[in-house]
Formats: structure tokens, sequence, C-alpha cells
């Protein structure tokens, strides 16, 4: 009599966990040497844009808490990096789960196929994932489709196949011997052949990672000759216009206290918060501006002649994210340098039933902007360098907007397409129960206790105390420090570099020796103070004293 023994659900999970973190590598190098999807990636961005609002909404909450709370640094840098490790944590808990379905079955069924269930699991797993990887706005930017599309389902076919064949060496045909005794013929001994499942899934492992590391292909994007004028140098090179030019306010006092962040981000510095993991790499030769709907003119420009249109404006701006805590270092000052929105519009004529703008991004990011705001403000720039330089690809190259007095999420990155619409709809953030209007909140941060730097004056000892406030495009008319609890007291303000960026302040406290505890709080240049009530960053934005 014959019978078979058959490994278990534990198993299953423990061999597709240890198949599924060589394919996690695999697609790592493949990714980084020839440029193909890298799964683990756009599951996530794919999640992040199919749950709903408010699960998605926890779980910013929670990174950027995590972020702040075990102190990682940078917010937006280490945000991605949770969000690349939940990625590669996602697969993998489909890679366990899976396999642990597939033993199972294979169990139940008493199935000897050596290779044909394998190719069926691998297909079942693959497709879906081929689906999802698709089905991303940035598929569109794939350059070898086809390839990718090969490469996926390939390498879940050998996956799969894979799975099938430990499952067969791990089976075991048991006999009845003469004496009554089960004795079971072991094809090979399991435990060695499970630890040489493990070595060889390992060493796939470090090669895959390792080579993906070490050889990850070149993606400079390509450089985009700017107009004259835009740069604010003499020669349109690509040195920094903060390299070339003193910053307007610099010999204006009060002066910033010691340890003041700088006054303009440098670029690399600005936070970036957006809805995937890897920015899209737009081809600026092959990208145009689709400006397409309700227009009498619609169009379709390319960078060159968008950016040569008309007459190039710069500004300093300051954007901060909706999702910025009280004193967090989601917000940035930069000088931006682009074309007026309304100029652009004169050009293009907008039919009068239409209402507003729908801006999309490659992203698949969207968002709604007001027809009247549009063609009234001209401050609305589309915008195509920062400092005087192209925009850094996760800021938006080559295109993105910039509407005063609202918070980022109003103000898409990555252009692609201008439509006319009769009636605004709701932007990406809206439909997931952020703000409609997404209006900035004031907001006052306390930078620097420079103790360092203290000076003596008239036999008093002043610390100098520093940060920035600000209010949108709606100016700054006052800050003040409160020590203690005690009074409020009015605090220096630096000439803001512009009615819509931040403003320096610094006080210089009479020091008193012993534990201290700081306020600070602004009015708005109506005399409105900020809101010092918490609130958090969802839904309007976080308000509170910092
Ligand atoms: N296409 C696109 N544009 C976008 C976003 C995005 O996810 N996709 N995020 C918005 C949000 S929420 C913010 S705060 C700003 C951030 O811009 P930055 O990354 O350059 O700082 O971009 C906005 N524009
Ligand atoms: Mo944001």
């Amino acid at each position: 009599m014959e019978q078979k023994r058959y490994p278990g659900i534990f198993t299953g999970a423990v061999i597709g966990l240890l198949l599924t973190a060589p394919l996690i590598a695999i697609f790592y190098a493949g990714e980084m040497l020839l440029g193909l999807p890298f799964l683990p990636f756009d599951l996530f961005v794919w999640v992040g844009q199919v749950l709903p609002g408010e699960i998605i909404t926890v779980g910013i909450d929670s990174i950027v808490g995590i972020v702040t709370g075990l102190n990682l640094g940078e917010t937006s840098s280490a945000a991605k990096l949770i969000e690349q490790a939940l990625g590669i944590a996602m697969v993998m808990g489909i890679g366990v789960v899976s396999g642990a379905i597939f033993f199972a079955v294979m169990r139940a069924t008493q199935n000897r196929h050596r290779y044909l269930a394998g190719l069926i699991y691998g297909v079942l797993v693959g497709v879906p994932m081929l689906w999802i990887i698709t089905g991303l706005p940035t598929w569109n930017l794939n350059d070898q489709p086809l390839m990718s599309m090969i490469w996926v389902i390939g390498l879940f076919l050998i996956w799969g196949v894979a799975h099938n064949v430990i499952f067969h060496e791990l089976s075991s045909v048991e006999t009845e011997s003469i004496a009554g005794q089960r004795i079971s013929i072991e094809p090979i001994d399991r435990r060695s052949f499970l630890v040489r499942v493990g070595a060889g899934a390992a060493t796939i492992t470090v090669i895959g990672a390792g080579l993906g590391a070490m050889l990850r292909r070149e993606t400079g994007v390509q450089t985009v000759a700017l107009p004259e004028g835009a740069t604010g140098t003499a020669s349109a090179s690509t040195t920094r216009w903060s390299d070339n030019n003193p910053l307007p306010n610099a010999d204006v006092e009060p002066m910033p206290a010691p340890g003041t962040r700088p006054e303009l981000t440098p670029v690399e510095d600005h936070y970036r918060i957006d809805i995937t993991i890897r920015p899209p790499e737009l081809d600026a030769s092959e990208w145009r501006l689709n400006v397409s709907g309700l227009f009498d003119n619609p169009a379709m420009m390319t960078l060159d002649e968008l950016m040569n249109s008309h007459e190039p404006i710069d500004a300093f701006i300051t954007m901060s994210c909706i999702s910025n805590q009280v004193g967090g270092d989601l917000i940035g000052t930069q000088r931006w340098t682009g074309i007026r929105l309304n100029e652009l519009l004169a050009d293009w004529s907008p039919q009068s039933n239409a209402t507003a703008l729908k801006i999309s991004s490659a992203d698949g990011f969207d968002e709604f902007l007001d027809l009247e705001t549009a063609m009234s403000d001209d401050r609305i720039m589309l915008c195509y360098a920062w400092d005087g330089e192209q925009l850094p690809v996760r800021n938006g190259f080559p295109l993105r907007v910039h509407i005063p007095n609202h918070f980022g999420m109003k103000q898409p990155k990555w252009i692609t397409d201008i439509e006319a619409v009769e009636d605004a709809g709701e932007g990406y953030w809206v439909r997931r129960g952020w703000s409609a209007e997404a209006i900035a909140l004031s907001t006052s941060v306390i930078d620097t206790v420079a103790d360092q730097s203290a000076v003596d004056e008239d036999g008093q000892t002043l610390v100098p105390i520093g940060g920035i406030s600000w209010a949108g495009d709606r100016g700054i008319s006052s800050v003040e420090v409160q020590v203690d609890g005690g009074e409020w007291a009015e605090a220096e303000l630096r000439e803001p570099l512009s009615d819509r960026t931040w403003i320096i302040w610094r006080y210089d406290w009479p020091f008193v020796e012993g534990m201290h505890t700081f306020a600070v709080r602004a009015f708005e240049g109506d005399g409105t103070m900020q809101i010092v009530t918490n609130a958090t960053p969802h839904p309007d934005g976080a308000s509170g004293i910092h």
C-alpha cells in the first residue's frame, strides 16, 4: 500500500517567503539595470490610490507621527523610505500567504504535477500584478512596455514553477512494510533540502540587490535650455540664481538669530510630497502641454514653446504641505520662475461656459482652479525653474503651477494637461477628504534659542531667539514671543523676500538663568491673530502655538 506525504501550509508559507525575497531582488536589479517595473513600489502606489481617503489619512498621520516621534530626520525623505519598506513588505506578505495557499491546495488535491500547477499559480498571481502595474498612470512613461510585461509575467512563472518543484521534492512516498510499520522513503533529506533552498534564495537575493545597487543605470534628466532672462544670470548657465545674487534683503537689519533656517531653502533641502514612490521622469523633448476642453484655441505646446511664449516672471514663494505639523519641515521657500497663466489663457481663449481649469499630472494627480481666479490673479504661474535652474524631477520637472495662498495640494507638479471645464470637480486630495479650499493657515515656528550667541548689552545678557512666521499671501504684521507663560513681547521682523514668503523674526530675550518654555504667535497683515487652538493637519491644515 502506498501513500504520499505532503508538506503543509506552514512549509508553504516558509517557501513563499524564501522564493519571494529573491523575486523582489531580481525585480530591483531589473529596474536598476534596465528600467523595468519594480513591483513593490508600483503595488504600494496602487494601494495608496485605491484605498479610501480615511485609511490613507490615518496612514499619512502615522507615518508623519513615526518620523517625528522617533526623530528619523527630514520628514518627507524618511516617509518615502517607510513607503518603500511598506511596498516590499506587501509583496513579501502576498508571497507568504499565497505560498501557504498553494501548498494547501496542492496537498488537498494530492497534486503530482512537477511544473503545470506552478505555471498556473504563477499566472494567477502574476496577471493581477501585471494588471496593477499597467494600470498606473506612470505606465504611460514606460518606454519598453512589451519587455516589461514579459519580464513581470516571466518572473512570476519561474517563481510559481519553483514553488511547484519544491513542493514536489518535499513530498515523500510512504509504503507499509511487512512488519506493519510505516517507512517513509524520502527522495531527499528534507532538512538539508530546505537549507539548500534557503541558501539559494539568500544568494540570489544578495546578488540581485547588490547588482541593482552597484550597476544602477544613469537616470539623469536631460538639461533644458532655459530662456534668457529666466535664470537671473547674465549667461543662461545652469548655475543657481542664489549662487550669483545676494537676497534682496541681505543687508537689512535685523539679522536672523543664529540657528534660524536659511531664508531661501536650498533646492536639495526642499521637502517633497507626492503620491508616487519614484517621481515620474518626463522626457522634456517628448513632453507636451495638452490644452483642451472649452477653449477657442486648444493647444499642444512643447516645453520650448511654452517657456518662450511670454516674458518670464519670478517670485520668492513659500509653499507648505497641508500635512505639515506645527513646526514641521514640510515647508520651504524658493525663487520660482515661469509664465503667467493668465497670459497663456488669453492665447487659448476660454469659452464663456467654462468656469474652471482641470490641471492633470503624469502621476495621476489632478486639481481644479477657478477660471475667474486664473484669469484675474496675475501671480499664478506655470513654473519651470526654481532658483534659476530647471525644476528638479522630484519637484515637478518640467512644469508645475503656483497658486498663491493655498497649500501644496492645490498645486500640481509634472503637469501634462490643462482642460477648461464647465464645472469644477474635486481634486485628488479633496476626493480623499481633505479641504476643498486648502487655504494656507498662518503659522509661526521657533527655530532657535541661541544661548551660545548671547550678547551683553548695558549689563544685561540677551539671548537671540528666532524663527519664521507665514500666512500665505496675507502677510505678517507682527510676531510675539512669550517666555514661561508671561507677557507676550513683540519680536523684530526682517523684511520678507516677497509678500508670499515667510518672514524671519527675531527676539533678543533678556536672559534669566533656569529652564524656560518659549512660545510664539503671529498676526496676519490685517491684524488677525493666527489660530492658536491645536488642530491636526487633517482636514484643513494644522494650527496651534509652537
Ligand atoms: N502631480 C502631483 N503634484 C503634486 C502632488 C502630487 O502628489 N502629484 N502633491 C502636492 C502636494 S500635497 C504638495 S504639498 C506639493 C509638494 O511639492 P514639492 O514636492 O515640490 O515640495 O506638491 C503638490 N503637487
Ligand atoms: Mo501636501
